[in-house]
């Protein structure tokens, strides 16, 4: 069955060639997961850069953060034992992972919301010191009051946690730290306060009892987090049995908030769909899509660095229209759109079974 999305008609909007490399000895290797927001009148994007050194035979290197601000290339043989390199975003070497890409940020711009290019001014988040030293991820946007929150994903040998910048201009940033510990990811604001309260969306992972769950937290000034509610499972049989994880701001409609969520099963097949939240009380889960709202299924979708993913931390709502960006197969950037009217009718068609 046909999943509910409008792929762009121009997909892949943006590869690794359309992009210069950070620094003379690093290639992109792949576009992934890009941030979206409205500015100037003008569609942007936060994508997710990830680079390494062009790879010789027989060895593995990666570039890490090194104390200098710069990068450093690390190596090992291939044939060495103790390397295991069955997944190829990771380095499983002597009891330690390391990253194969080391990611950037980058701040592109667009008039039709199809074709990007950067703007005039340098537009690089790079990762910088102890918590960055794996790169910096999936960054999410929200727009609160007059200034642009982002979130996204810090990676280091310390573990994997959440990092808040905030600007008003896209030129300066302020650095809130790390405002959730590893391991944490995939964390979404809502762009509004409910009840005078601001929540997020985050997805602390549980190695023993619990797992890869999304949970919702709540602030009074967006950099300290408390009350934390677990909002979702995963689902044993399902397309989201093993993680799950929010996308971009929760959108407010009549009947709720809803989140747009990757889901993945035991194939590391990545799907997203639709979870409704109670608008007032937003931990309330009202409805889950039953079925993916979109899963992948274009050539560009099902193969790449790492297939079979479609990824989004991105979005804008024009009206009935959800326009998404996503990431396909850990290597190109994507737009499909969707209805809002058709994703809820899909979550209500759910609620009326379960009566
Ligand atoms: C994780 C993250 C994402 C990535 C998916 C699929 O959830 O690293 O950035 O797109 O895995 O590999």
């Amino acid at each position: 069955m046909p999943d509910l999305a409008n792929r762009f008609y121009g997909n892949p909007i943006l590869k690794p060639q359309d992009l210069r490399p950070s620094s003379p000895g690093l290639k992109i290797e792949s576009l992934l997961n890009p941030g979206v927001f409205s500015f100037l009148e003008k569609t942007w994007l936060v994508v997710r850069v990830a680079e390494r050194p062009e790879q010789t035979a027989g060895k593995i290197s990666w570039p890490v953060v090194s104390d200098e601000h710069g990068i450093r290339v690390m190596e090992l043989d291939q044939s060495d034992p103790a390397v295991d390199l069955s997944d190829p975003r990771v380095i499983r070497y002597g009891g330690q992972d390391y990253l194969t890409t080391l990611s950037h940020l980058r701040i592109l711009c667009s008039d039709d919301g199809v074709h990007f290019r950067e703007p005039e001014w340098p537009a690089v988040i790079a990762p910088q010191g102890d918590l960055e030293r794996y790169g910096i991820e999936d960054c999410r946007v929200a727009r609160i009051g007059d200034a642009y929150y982002l979130t996204f994903t810090q990676v280091s040998s310390h573990g994997v946690g959440v990092g808040l910048k905030v600007t008003r201009d896209w030129r300066s940033f302020e650095d809130r730290g790390m405002i959730l510990p590893p391991h944490n990811k995939d964390c979404a604001l809502f762009d509004e306060p409910v009840h005078g309260k601001y929540y997020a969306l985050h997805r602390p992972s549980s190695p023993d009892l619990g797992g890869n769950y999304i949970w919702i937290a709540e602030s009074e000034d967006l950099t300290h987090w408390g009350k934390h509610r677990c909002v979702a499972h995963t689902r044993g049989g399902h397309w989201d049995s093993v993680r799950i994880g929010a996308g971009a701001a929760p959108i407010r409609t009549s009947e709720g908030w809803l989140a747009i969520y990757h889901g993945a099963d035991h194939q590391n097949r990545y799907c997203l769909g639709g979870l409704l939240l109670d608008l007032d009380q937003p931990w309330k889960v009202i409805a889950r899509s039953e079925q993916p709202i979109m899963e992948p299924d274009a050539a560009y979708e099902r193969t790449g660095f790492f297939g079979n993913v479609i990824f989004t931390n991105g979005h804008l709502v024009k009206g009935d229209a959800v326009t998404i960006y996503y990431g396909a197969a850990d290597s190109v950037i994507c737009g499909a759109t969707l209805s809002l009217a058709e994703i809820l009718d899909s979550l209500r068609a759910k609620r009326s079974l379960q009566r």
